[in-house]
């Protein structure tokens, strides 16, 4: 089931209908057992929402799927990720971090986003104009409720200036936190089962009417568990009302490549839906 953030409260799609669930966002999703929870209001009657209206809303009044809520992020926890920034890094002399983060025991985690700096579905997400070299990152991401169980997923761009990183990896703050630098959406797919490996990730770049890149893979490609992320989140930090955390990029293009004002990033992961934004720059600092 999919359940959406929108302008007039949460709205459930299960099985083709659509129901108004009548609770503040951050107390709704941060229940445990959310999907049994959910699938109760359902069988006790609740608001159904006509086709119209559910669209509408999921048109034109759509909130990310976060309210109060800390953005978390892991790295370097697929291959391409770690190669990638290897080369980057080689001049600084840090490829030997993301080699040897990759491979032990602790995850790198970093704090990614507050969320009025989360741009959601069909928003604008900025590239850093003191940067030359910027990327968006298409990661999945996990709701993780106040008890440290995951209770849903949703798409996440893990929006990134790889020349500020490769200059200094010290640098890594900046060149991940700034105004819109995090795109969550389109809505949480909330699910008891862990998600299934097989699940594909997929983000396309268009510039105009040209499809700058075009990539997918399937989350079974990363190095650790969901679980295993979460826990060391959880090991010392208290979320009251949950946490996202990105799961790190599986996709990165080609090193000739940086984002241009005007972009549109799609990244699409099954079960979930397709998050879209546009790339634009902060018109405080242009
Ligand atoms: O190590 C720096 C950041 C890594 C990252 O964001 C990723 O692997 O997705
Ligand atoms: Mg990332």
């Amino acid at each position: 089931m999919q359940l959406y953030h929108t302008q007039s409260g949460a709205l459930l799609a299960y099985e083709s209908k659509f129901y108004l669930i009548d609770e503040p966002w951050d107390t709704l999703i941060n229940r445990d057992g959310l999907e049994p929870y959910l699938l109760n209001k359902i069988q006790t009657g609740q608001p159904i929402a006509t086709d119209e209206q559910a669209h509408w809303l999921m048109d034109d009044a759509l909130f990310p799927p976060i309210g109060s809520q800390e953005v978390w992020a892991a790295g370097v926890t697929y291959l391409k990720s770690r190669d990638a920034r290897m080369e980057e890094s080689q001049s600084s002399g840090a490829a030997s971090l993301y080699d040897r983060v990759y491979d032990a025991e602790r995850p790198e985690l970093f704090f990614k986003a507050t969320a009025s700096r989360v741009s959601g579905h069909k928003q604008m997400v900025y590239i850093r104009k003191d940067s030359a070299w910027n990327v968006p990152e298409p990661e999945l991401t996990l709701f993780i409720n106040s008890n440290g169980n995951i209770q849903g997923y949703t798409c996440g761009n893990d929006m990134s200036s790889r020349s500020i990183e490769g200059e200094n990896a010290l640098y890594l703050p900046q060149a991940k936190i700034y105004e819109k630098s995090a795109g969550l959406g389109p809505c949480l797919y909330v699910t008891s089962q862990p998600i299934s490996g097989e699940t594909k990730i997929n983000m396309v770049i268009k510039r105009g009417e040209v499809k700058a890149y075009e990539d997918s893979t399937k989350v079974s490609q990363i190095k650790r568990s969901f679980t295993e992320l979460a826990s060391f989140l959880f090991r010392e930090m208290d979320f009251p009302n949950g946490c996202f955390l990105m799961t790190g990029t599986c996709l990165v293009p080609s090193s000739d490549f940086t984002l241009q004002e005007g972009d549109v990033v799609e990244i699409s992961i099954d079960g979930i839906g397709t998050l879209i934004n546009t790339i634009g720059i902060n018109p405080k600092h242009k």
